[in-house]
């Protein structure tokens, strides 16, 4: 196994952080490897509290005008006041575990020899060592073609094992037809009381949550007994188990209790049909090398051989380890693809791992940024459909966006705001302004809609889903556009999560923000350029063209930095981790190093301001900021300093971001998105791609002198190959077709594919 595509320890986790996931989109578990007691953590991506409902406030239109009509008058708090006072609504919903599966081996005496490890070539984790000369080996892998998680124990002696859920939700254990079953139940609500939500059950079947079994079916050459809560085998030399997860949610819109689709049998169904563990293993390792060997990367340097923990440990203190980047590199298209695939629910904060009955934020989709930052990388690393699951929470979104933008706003198109849920949220909840009031997702996520097209080129795609969603979109922000002067802007709002002094106070409405705007110029020419592509919608592409002649500039401050407000005004916390105002560096390409040198410049100013230090995902963004920069080795120290090693879980919304043991990205606490921050910024380093122009190595680090990256993937449905010796390009391929510009070693050429 590659110590660039294997994590292992000679340890068992101690620490769910330190536990190793595997997961199919929809299951997913982390694994201990424990050498008497085994646990997985489980989850299943549809496990939400909630149903759907209306959350729109009554009277938020009249309070949106006065709000407005206080931030054009410059009385920013006033207008913030009268946001959290009477605009926002409630609370979203929340993510939960499902439980554990604990298995419980009967070995007695020490372990010599201990190796647990995840291969992210095959995408299987295991667990090996040796007691008293018997040697002991675990297997585990999860299925997307038979949506199954599957385990394999041998021993070099007969062994006993006992199989048993613990669950934190209400729920209970049975065996039916030879299949371990745990039924439980979501809460109906996420309630907010007095600040924090509780998790409610009710007795009204209408206020009832998700209802969802889990089951194991066990395979082995022992004997089994099956208690009334556990499933008992004795000297076994090969056990296999399968597991499986089915909840009774039917859609977005459908009452997960009144309306839930049935659950139970699809569970005996799956592992009825559960047989032949190897064929089972080698379709579920065909599927996920189907797209994850797409992309391969190796920077020539050091590649530790020691034990991942200790890589860790060791790279704080060289930096020398080059294979570790690769590793984390690997590692994050490997949670992408068992996190996101068709038909499963988009990865949430946490991807689909989380243990924790309360999770931080919920494990929710918060898309001021984390959201957007999960799904980056994807199609740059040819894995489009990975992006699946998000373009179908847009389509969703867009639904109860409509409603959310007549009922708060009294306005046409859709828009959603901070915080998305399995029933897809779409109102502001309740809370502090500074996240709360923020409708920007809407416009950033159309942005993914139309990377998607620009990606694949596929005009089907660009007609029938990204365009009626970005024209709808885009729909709101013009309809509620506010001119003064003969600028338009839209008032008021807030740049996420940050705020400025203002008459000695911190507030967080200004008359209008730059991310805001940027996020807005950026929708309305996309939109523009998908209808002229289209050749469709004139009129309306004409009125987008002419809102943008009309919209303020992006402004540069006293101190060659980007004004993140209307006005130059002291930043409330000069390093803060959002840095939401250089959405026009990345993701979009209103600023760029090349064509726009002096906001390039301001942007470089405001990154030099805020400074390096930030949470996970705020490093991350740093990384993709800096490889836009075209400055190389400021992104390495990005990577360097995200590659510290964490172990606290607490939150931390300082300078605290780094890694766990299992190099899961740590905000801390665990957060997914800087996992994939990381691997979008290592691309941009390598590859970048905008308007026709493919950029090869633009922020490659001195310390990176050779290596080679293959199966990127440029804008226009290119597929890329870089070989590179001496810090310069020395070779390249590209497959596709049309014309482009190839920007190699500093010169620009026209290639016809
Ligand atoms: C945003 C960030 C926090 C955290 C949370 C989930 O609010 O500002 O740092 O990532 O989302």
């Amino acid at each position: 196994m590659k110590n660039s595509s294997t994590l292992f320890y000679t340890s068992p986790a101690k620490a769910w952080t330190m536990a190793l996931p595997i997961g199919n989109g929809t299951l997913g578990a982390m694994i201990y490897g424990d050498v008497k007691e085994e646990k997985l953590s489980l989850n299943h991506d549809e496990l939400w509290t909630g149903k759907p409902k209306d959350t729109v406030r009554e009277g938020a239109p009249e309070s949106f005008e006065k709000a407005r009509k206080l931030a054009l008058e410059c009385k920013y708090k006033e207008a913030q006041d009268e946001i959290e006072n009477n605009f926002e609504s409630t609370w979203s919903q929340a993510y939960l575990p499902l439980g554990d599966l604990n298995i419980s081996f009967g070995i007695k005496g020490k372990a010599k020899d201990y190796k647990r490890y995840l291969d992210l070539d095959n995408a299987v984790a295991g667990v090996e060592f040796t007691v008293k000369d018997v040697k002991y080996t675990r297997e585990y892998f999860a299925s997307y073609p038979h949506k199954l998680i599957g385990m394999k124990f041998t021993s070099g002696a007969p062994a006993d094992i006992k199989i048993s859920f613990s669950c934190q939700l209400k729920s209970s254990v049975s065996v039916d037809d030879n299949i371990l079953c745990l039924d439980g139940e979501a809460h109906g609500e996420n309630v907010q009381n007095n600040e924090s939500p509780r998790k409610t059950y009710f007795e009204e079947d209408s206020m009832r949550g998700m209802l969802y079994r889990a089951g194991v079916k066990a395979d082995t050459n022992g004997k089994v007994t099956y208690g009334t809560d556990c499933i008992v085998i004795e000297g076994a030399t090969d056990t296999v188990l399968y597991f499986t997860a089915v909840t009774s949610f039917n859609g977005y819109d459908k009452h997960p209790f009144l309306e839930g689709k049935e659950y139970k049998k699809p569970v005996a169904d799956i592992l009825t049909s559960a047989n032949d563990y190897e064929k089972i293993k080698a379709d579920s390792v065909a599927d996920y090398q189907n797209i994850y060997n797409r992309v391969s990367l190796e920077i020539d340097g050091e590649s530790s051989d020691a034990s991942t923990d200790k890589r860790l440990k060791e790279f704080k203190k060289t930096k020398n380890d080059t294979g570790l980047i690769t590793l984390v590199y690997n590692y994050g298209r490997y949670l992408a693809i068992s996190s996101s695939r068709p038909g499963t629910q988009p990865g949430n904060l946490q991807g689909i791992w989380n243990d924790k009955f309360d999770a931080p934020w919920h494990a929710n989709y918060t898309v001021n940024i984390n959201t957007e930052m999960n799904y980056w990388p994807v199609l740059m690393t040819n894995m489009a459909e990975v992006n699946e699951p998000l373009i179908e929470m847009v389509k969703e979104l867009s639904v109860t966006g409509a409603v959310a933008a007549k009922g708060m706003y009294n306005a046409k198109g859709w828009v959603s705001h901070h915080n998305v849920d399995l029933w897809r949220l779409a109102t502001p909840v309740s809370g502090r302004a500074s996240w709360a009031f923020w409708h920007g997702s809407s416009g950033w996520l159309c942005r993914h809609l139309y990377e998607h097209y620009e990606y694949t080129g596929d005009v089907d795609f660009l007609r029938e889903t990204a365009y009626p969603l970005m024209k709808g979109a885009a729909q709101f922000y013009l309809d509620i556009m506010t001119e003064e002067n003969g600028e338009k802007f839209l008032c008021p709002g807030t740049s996420p999560e940050h705020g400025f002094i203002y008459n000695d106070e911190t507030c967080n409405v200004g008359k209008f923000t730059t991310m805001s705007m940027s996020i807005a110029k950026d929708l309305f020419l996309n939109t523009i350029k998908a209808s002229e592509i289209l050749g469709i919608d004139k009129d309306f592409a004409k009125e987008l063209q002419a809102t943008v002649d009309m919209m303020h500039e992006l402004r540069i401050g006293s101190e060659g930095q980007l004004l993140e407000y209307d006005g130059e005004f002291p930043d409330a916390e000069p390093h803060h981790r959002h840095v939401s105002h250089l959405y026009a560096l990345h993701p979009a390409n209103l600023i760029t190093a090349d064509g726009t040198p002096e906001l390039a410049n301001a942007a470089r100013r405001t990154l030099e301001r805020r400074g390096d230090a930030g949470t996970g995902w705020s490093l991350g963004w740093k990384i993709n900021f800096w490889a836009r920069l075209f400055d190389g080795n400021h992104a390495l120290k990005l990577i360097e300093m995200q590659l510290r090693p964490v172990k606290s879980v607490g939150v931390n919304y300082g300078g605290g971001g780094g890694t766990y043991e299992n190099l899961f990205d740590a905000h801390p606490p665990f957060q997914i998105d800087g996992n994939f921050g990381f691997v979008s910024g290592i691309t941009e380093m390598l590859m970048q791609s905008r308007d026709g122009k493919i950029y090869l190595l633009p922020a490659l680090p001195d310390k990176w002198q050779s290596g080679s990256v293959k199966g990127l993937k440029a804008k226009g449905n290119v597929t890329v190959d870089i070989t590179w010796k001496n810090g310069k390009v020395s070779d390249y391929k590209l497959q596709g077709k049309g014309t482009f510009t190839v920007i190699v070693n500093g010169e620009e050429k026209a290639v016809t594919l």
